[in-house]
């Protein structure tokens, strides 16, 4: 196959070395095997370049294929989280309008087909010769909920995706000697795009595990170098005696997508002798910022901006200010929402993170908060307003608050603070929420009140609800 005019596989591919072991494990897969696999998924999608096509499906490598076969087929992938209730995953389908959809219930859904991914995994029969896309096309299609209206498409172009796991290959010194335990979900950034094209990218094999699981990574480490993680794995695993001893062979643990503790930090330093390197991204800009490989990995921080990426803070130096990043890295707009790109996205190609940071005088930046009101759950992104609209419309409800508190093990949990029009139990009300949202973004606790504290312009002050702890 001639991979030259498909500019993301084609970058995918430069380390490739057909026989080398892409998914080790007990039916291990060899590069060729897995790339000759994506080329034949790709013909069975029939699709046309530009089409897109959704998947919400458990992990897999079959998955891992999926989203390659889209990109040879010149499609635009639409990763879904399977934990999404019919009527989210209904809004995403009616937004983005795939071709395909694949999933596995397959029935009554408003799209061209709908079918499972076996249906597409043909053991025999030709691969499809990749499609020719260029650097602008658009790869992908991930949403993010927001602060207003409705969830937004972050559209991704081959370039983005293509730059910026060339920039976290080197930077972090992936290598096809490396093996990197992938225990992320793969309906994201984080184990969609930045574990899984690295790897590709360097040539270096997956431990490839369902899901996060202490055990099963524990396992996995004397056979791996490399781990990828949100804060939540790195609190977690400390909790096993056995760790120090499990990690002695490892190079490098990387944490990301939510603020790692520096007491963790600490004590992950302590136990195994390995310093997390923390990076700092997000799902419309790819990676930002990464600490060193080389020199000092400083806890709290999130380090300095990668080669490539451009940022600056609206304050003056060592102050606290709104995150601006620019680069190749980052996302093309917001899908059929020119207001909402426009929004956040500066003319001049800078765009507005929502973040608020600082930077030391020795170039290392701290995310101090958020401008935006997002909670952020095991790494998951919960935006207060889509729980509150979910509460708010019971008809005994006259409103509500939905915060994050401090969470030892997710970081922050989602608590709802609600004030009542007619007597309604909290119970009732999480079974309405568990109903139309996905169970990571269901409030953990309902606690009630006779009105919302508001300041004077008559906005809810959620810094005092927080402040009740
Ligand atoms: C699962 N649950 C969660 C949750 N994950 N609740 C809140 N927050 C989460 N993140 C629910 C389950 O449905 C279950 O519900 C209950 O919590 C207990 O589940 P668990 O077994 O403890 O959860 P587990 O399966 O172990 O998952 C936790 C986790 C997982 C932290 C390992 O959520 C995870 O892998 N998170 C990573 C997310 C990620 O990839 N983020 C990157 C986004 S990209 P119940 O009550 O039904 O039992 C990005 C950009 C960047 O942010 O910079 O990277
Ligand atoms: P998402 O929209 O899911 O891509 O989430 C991106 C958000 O996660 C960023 O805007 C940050 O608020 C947060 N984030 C990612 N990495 C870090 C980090 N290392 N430290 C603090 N926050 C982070």
């Amino acid at each position: 196959m001639n991979y030259s005019a498909n500019y993301l596989a084609h970058a995918l591919r430069a380390n490739l070395s057909p026989d080398a072991t892409f998914i080790q494990g007990p039916t291990p897969l060899t590069y060729r095997e897995f790339w000759q696999g994506a080329e034949r998924m790709a013909a069975a999608l029939n699709i046309a370049p530009g089409d897109r096509v959704a998947m919400q499906v458990e992990k897999s490598v079959e998955a891992l294929q999926l989203y390659l076969a889209t990109i040879i087929a010149g499609g635009i992938l639409l990763p879904l989280n399977p934990a999404y209730t019919r009527a989210e995953t209904l809004y995403f389908l009616q937004d983005a309008t795939p071709t395909v959809f694949v999933t596995d219930t397959p029935d009554n859904w408003p799209v061209a087909r709908a079918l499972p991914l076996r249906a597409l995994q043909a053991p025999y029969g030709a691969g499809l010769q990749p499609v020719a896309r260029a650097a602008k096309d658009i790869a992908a299609i991930l949403y993010t909920s927001g602060t207003t209206g409705r969830p937004k498409g972050t559209m991704l172009s081959h370039r983005a995706l293509a730059s910026n796991s060339q920039t976290l290959e080197d930077y972090w010194r992936f290598t096809s000697d490396d093996t990197l335990i992938h225990a992320l979900p793969i309906f994201h950034t984080h184990g969609l795009f930045v574990a899984t094209n690295v790897a590709l990218m360097a040539g270096a094999s997956l431990e490839f595990l369902p899901k996060f699981d202490i055990d099963s990574i524990l396992e996995a480490m004397p056979r791996a170098t490399t781990l990828m993680g949100v804060p939540t794995f790195y609190t977690r695993l400390l909790k096993a005696k056995s760790l120090g001893k499990a990690a002695t062979n490892m190079r490098l643990f990387i944490s990301g997508s939510a603020p790692l503790l520096a007491s963790t930090h600490r004590e992950w330093l302590a136990r195994t002798g390995h310093t997390i390197l923390e990076r700092y991204g997000m799902t419309e800009t790819n990676m930002n910022t990464s600490n060193p490989y080389n020199g000092e990995r400083r806890a709290g921080t999130v380090g300095f901006p990668l080669p490539g990426v451009e940022l600056r803070i609206s304050a003056p130096k060592g102050e606290i200010g709104a995150i601006e990043v620019r680069g190749d890295n980052l996302f093309s707009g917001y899908w059929n929402m020119p207001e909402k790109t426009a929004e956040d996205l500066r003319p001049d190609g800078w765009f507005i993170t929502g973040d608020l940071g600082q930077m030391d005088d020795d170039g290392y930046l701290t995310i101090v908060g958020r401008s935006k009101d997002l909670i952020i759950s095991g790494g998951l992104n919960v935006y207060p307003k889509d729980v509150e609209a979910v509460i708010d419309a019971l008809p005994e409800v006259l409103e509500s608050a939905v915060i994050g508190l401090p969470d030892d093990d997710m970081g922050e949990r989602v608590i709802a603070i609600v004030v009542l029009k007619s007597p309604i139990t909290s119970d009732a009300i999480l079974k309405t929420v568990g109903k139309k949202l996905a169970r990571y973004k269901c409030p953990r606790e309902v606690r009630f009140i006779k009105e919302l504290p508001r300041n004077t312009m008559g906005k809810v002050q959620k810094n005092e609800l927080r402040k009740g702890g």
